[in-house]
């Protein structure tokens, strides 16, 4: 599993206030912890208003890079944001995201055809995000078509099936493993992502649906996700969920995590 820690995000109100007071330690505070709890990426979003997002950008990038070695998931709507503050991260990690919206493609497929930079594909167009399996895997398929004609293969791509939220979608989970399994049926060695809390968004206790969530995009394979990776109940879930799953022979990456206290 790939986990790509949320936390360092201006959308959390105090992270986008310690942005604001330009507080270093608190977004150095949040790199180090992530990289404890063993994050495989680190996000970094700006968010905020879009004429300060590269300062934002160049100033977290900064402080996270000293703070740790842990790969930057580089996160951001504006795919020139992307562009320009490419060329200041250290070493290449996900480029979060294209879709197939307006010239997200040209601009971010050339940089990442040259490079060894990994990219988090959306299944949405200008039509919007559906809530329509079989349009989202035509629009998943169509941009991996786009990206192996720039020469990036498909296992560095991460698909994200864009997870609506339950309580406005019933078939919420059903949609994004279908759209899943049809993109995996083309494509066997491509990655797939999601917001882990997207599902809850708008319910009480989330982290119920969250962890169930979590155990059936396992199953039908989602090997990524962009979570905090410090919630521990969830650390648990997934060392539980791999293991009856299959995928952790005899048992050893849960017994191991036992045997450090971590499934709590
Ligand atoms: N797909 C892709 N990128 C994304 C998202 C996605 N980037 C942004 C977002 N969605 C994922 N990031 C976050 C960051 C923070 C929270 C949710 C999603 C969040 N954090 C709370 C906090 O830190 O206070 C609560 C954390 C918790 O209790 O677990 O809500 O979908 N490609």
């Amino acid at each position: 599993m790939i986990i790509i820690g949320e936390k360092i995000n201006g959308a959390i109100p105090a992270v986008g206030q310690a942005i604001a007071r330009l507080d270093a330690a608190c977004i150095r505070d949040l790199a180090i912890r992530q990289t404890e709890a063993g994050a495989d990426y680190l996000d970094v979003c700006a968010s905020g208003a879009p004429e300060l997002e590269r300062n934002v950008l160049a100033w977290l990038l900064e402080i996270v890079q000293d703070a740790t070695d842990v790969p930057i998931c580089l996160d951001s709507p504006n795919p020139e944001a992307l562009r320009d503050v490419l060329p200041l991260v250290k070493r290449p990690g996900i480029i979060n995201s294209v879709s197939g919206e307006g010239n997200k493609c040209e601009v971010i497929y050339p940089l990442a055809a040259e490079s060894d930079w990994k990219i988090i594909v959306l299944t949405c167009d200008d039509g919007g995000v559906s809530a329509d399996a079989e349009h989202k895997a035509a629009i998943g398929l169509r941009l991996l078509g786009k990206a192996e004609a720039y020469g990036i293969a498909p296992d560095r791509i991460f698909i994200d099936p864009l997870v609506l939220s339950l309580s406005v979608v019933g078939e919420a989970l059903l949609s994004f493993t279908q759209t899943l399994r049809q993109i995996k049926a083309n494509y066997p060695t491509v990655h797939f992502t999601s917001g882990l809390s997207n599902i809850s968004f708008g319910m009480p206790k989330r982290k119920l649906i969250n962890q169930n969530f979590l155990a059936f995009a396992l199953e039908a394979g989602m090997d990524s996700a962009i979570m905090d990776p410090t919630d521990k109940v969830m650390r648990a879930e997934i060392f539980a969920a791999e293991a009856i799953l299959g995928r952790d022979k005899f048992c050893r990456a849960y017994n191991k995590a036992y045997r450090r206290g971590a499934l709590g």
